[in-house]
Order: C-alpha cells, then sequence, then structure tokens
C-alpha cells in the first residue's frame, strides 16, 4: 500500500465511544508507560517534529488522540500508564477508557505496545501485555530509546524483555529509536501488516 505519510494530521481527541470517529478507517492504538516515547514515536514514523505533543513531563497525553494518515490508516495516540502524579480516581477514569476502545473498538487492528528498552519490562507493562494476548488483539512490540543503550548489549536486552513478557514467538518485536530512527522501517512494515 502507498501512503503518502506527510498527509497527516490529528483528526480529533476523545474519551468516549460517541466521540470515536464513524467509519471503518483501520486503526493502529499506541501503548505503553508513560513517558515511554509514544508520541514520539508516531512523530518519528511520520517524519514531523511535533504533530504528536510530546513533552519531559509524563501524563501529557490525556485523551485518546486520534490522527488520520492519508485517509488510509490511524494511529491511537492512547494516554500513558503508571504515572504516579494521578489521583485514584483519574487512575479509574483512563482504565475505563482505555479498556473501553481496546475491547470494543471493530476498526482496531494492532497494538503497539511501547515498552523502555533499557529496563525490565515494569508490571504494568506485563499487565498490558497480557491483556492484549487475552483479548486476542495483535500486538507489535516496540522497545524504545535504544539509543541509550550501547549496540552490544541490545541482545541482553531484548532477551530479558521477551522473558520477562513471556513474549509470544508469532508478535513482532522492534528495536527503536527516535532520536536515531532506527527501526523506522521495521516498524512501518509490523503496522502495514496488520491493517
Ligand atoms: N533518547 C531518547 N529519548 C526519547 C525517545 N523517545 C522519546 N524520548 C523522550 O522521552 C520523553 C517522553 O516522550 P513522549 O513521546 O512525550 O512520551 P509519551 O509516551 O507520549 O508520554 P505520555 O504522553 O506522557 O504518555 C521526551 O522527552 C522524548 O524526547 C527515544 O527513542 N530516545
Ligand atoms: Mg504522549
Amino acid at each position: 500500500m502507498e501512503i503518502n505519510t506527510n498527509n497527516a494530521e490529528i483528526m480529533l481527541s476523545a474519551v468516549s465511544k460517541a466521540q470515536y470517529p464513524q467509519d471503518d478507517m483501520p486503526e493502529i492504538a499506541l501503548a505503553g508507560r508513560s513517558n515511554v516515547g509514544k508520541s514520539s514515536f508516531i512523530n518519528t514514523l511520520l517524519g514531523r517534529k511535533n504533530l504528536a505533543r510530546t513533552s519531559s513531563k509524563p501524563g501529557k497525553t490525556q485523551q485518546l488522540n486520534f490522527y488520520n494518515i492519508d485517509d488510509k490508516l490511524r494511529f491511537v495516540d492512547v494516554p500513558g500508564y503508571g504515572y504516579a502524579k494521578v489521583s485514584k480516581t483519574e487512575r479509574a477514569k483512563w482504565g475505563k477508557m482505555i479498556e473501553e476502545y481496546l475491547t470494543s473498538r471493530d476498526n482496531l487492528r494492532a497494538v503497539v505496545s511501547l515498552v523502555d528498552m533499557r529496563h525490565d519490562p515494569s508490571a504494568d507493562d506485563i499487565q498490558m501485555y497480557e491483556f492484549l494476548k487475552y483479548y486476542e488483539i495483535p500486538v507489535i512490540i516496540v522497545a524504545t530509546k535504544a539509543d541509550k543503550i550501547p549496540r552490544g548489549k541490545w541482545n541482553k536486552h531484548e532477551s530479558a524483555i521477551k522473558k520477562k513478557l513471556d513474549f509470544d514467538k508469532s508478535d513482532k518485536f522492534v528495536v527503536f529509536s527516535s532520536e536515531t530512527r532506527h527501526g523506522f522501517d521495521q516498524a512501518w512494515e509490523a503496522i502495514l501488516d496488520e491493517i
């Protein structure tokens, strides 16, 4: 499929089902801990600096943000989990919003689940992966911030992440960096494979 990635724009932000776009365009959602680099991943894949708002402060993205890419697919930027400074009520609202989207959205083709390549996956990362497996939602694991680890240690980190997640070999795993654009082709290939 030919996609003009320059032709991308934010379409809408939503907090509930009634606000989701009403059509059958395929969607790829981005999930991961707050600050892991979801918005940066979107910007890198679209060759844009600031289409998806990024921040060194966690918790920047608080709604489901739908990005229209050349009228061929959508990225859905999902608020990050595991941000300590939110109230219990906020967290419960977040959980409900994500769960509603992930379990009921017919447009959803796959979830790109981002983990920080430097560290073992958190309990929340593991829970997200188990959740996606349980609902049989195709998942692409993107291990990001690879630029922060020496290349000679990449294999060791990849193995550790896979082991912790109990990674299913039929899923895709992409080593990625928004800094160097490492993994750009592989990430696009994995995504286009699912839509
Ligand atoms: N070195 C490096 N920094 C990165 C990379 N990806 C993201 N960052 C930085 O990490 C911080 C958080 O990135 P975001 O893309 O805003 O993270 P997010 O997952 O969208 O965060 P929330 O919206 O809070 O959930 C920013 O300061 C980015 O510049 C990467 O691959 N390498
Ligand atoms: Mg974000």
